[in-house]
């Protein structure tokens, strides 16, 4: 009976991070004329009628996979930065429905994130660490890279576009949540990946989650993207950010069979029950 006092899901960790995009009532937002240019529209449209969402992570190993009709047939499809489909729609498929890419991919011109058509009609979720202990002003002039700039072009561009900016606090909230989970293992003192975030920012919108190539499957190849030849590994298990302890948290979220996570690549991730939390 200890066991079961002590055990507490790791999904419920996750949810309480309460990672989440700024609205416009959010202060300092709701004084400063940059927040007028958030978006009143929910994050989501039709949240009720969600009931699966993939996750498609941008490692080398979703090469060959032939996930990508699989991938489709979810409600809502999540990827990262610019990760392409065109090309790569037999392993990944062809849906996005929201992006969430960093400030490096919102700010370097090679991106051209304010005219790409890649980051066009979809659902945009940008997000910058900012320091740690900074407040949301600290943040508008300390960011790690000034997304705001180029947020600024597209949203002015593009007015209907759903393109949101993460709470900072909240991606060093789940950074904490990390933490408690490693318990006595500290973790680096880096935000989260791309992926963790994603997925953090998704659970409380989706009963169940599947997170493609997440947890690395057997076709493991050692190439970083799924879209380029780059041979590198540190990709997978992490040199910034702290990705082998989201990787080990995200596997202990996992519902699914060692079938479905190390031959298919597939975790399998339900809300919690609020009972449990
Ligand atoms: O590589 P990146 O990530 O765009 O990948 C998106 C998410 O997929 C998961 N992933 C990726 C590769 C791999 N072999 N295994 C994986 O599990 C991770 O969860 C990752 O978050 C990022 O998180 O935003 C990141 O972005 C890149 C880079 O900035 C963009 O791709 C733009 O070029 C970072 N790389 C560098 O800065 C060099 C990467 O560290 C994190």
């Amino acid at each position: 009976d200890s066991f079961e006092e002590q055990y507490y899901p790791s999904t419920c960790l996750v949810m309480e991070a309460g990672v989440r995009v700024l609205r416009r009532k959010d202060p300092p937002f709701n004084k400063l004329a940059f927040g007028k240019l958030f978006p009143r529209q929910r994050l989501f449209r039709n949240i009720k009628n969600i009931k699966t969402c993939a996750i498609v992570s941008s490692a080398g190993s979703l090469a060959g996979s032939k996930l990508g009709r699989f991938i489709d047939t979810h409600d809502i499809v999540m990827r990262f930065n610019h990760a392409p489909t065109q090309g790569h729609e037999v392993d990944v498929g062809s849906k996005t429905t929201i992006r969430v890419v960093n400030s490096q991919v919102v700010t370097k011109p090679e991106f051209d994130f304010p005219h790409a058509p890649i980051f066009r009609n979809v659902t945009i979720a940008a997000w910058d660490p900012g320091k740690y202990n900074g407040t949301l002003e600290d943040w508008l002039t300390t960011a790690d890279y000034d997304l705001f700039t180029n947020y600024e072009i597209y949203r002015r561009r593009y007015p209907k576009s759903r393109a949101f900016l993460i709470d900072p606090h909240s991606v060093w909230r789940l950074w904490q949540s990390l933490q408690m989970f490693a318990g006595n293992r500290p973790i680096k003192r880096n935000p989260p990946s791309s992926g963790f975030i994603g997925l953090a920012l998704l659970l409380p919108h989706c009963p169940q989650v599947d997170f493609i190539e997440y947890v690395p499957s057997t076709r493991l190849n050692g190439r970083c993207h799924y879209y380029s030849k780059e041979m590198n590994s540190a990709c997978t298990f992490g040199s910034w950010h702290p990705l082998a302890a989201e990787k080990l948290m995200a596997l202990d979220m996992n519902m699914a069979d060692d079938m479905s996570v190390f031959q298919f690549g597939i975790l399998r991730i339900r809300q919690p029950d609020k009972l449990l939390c």
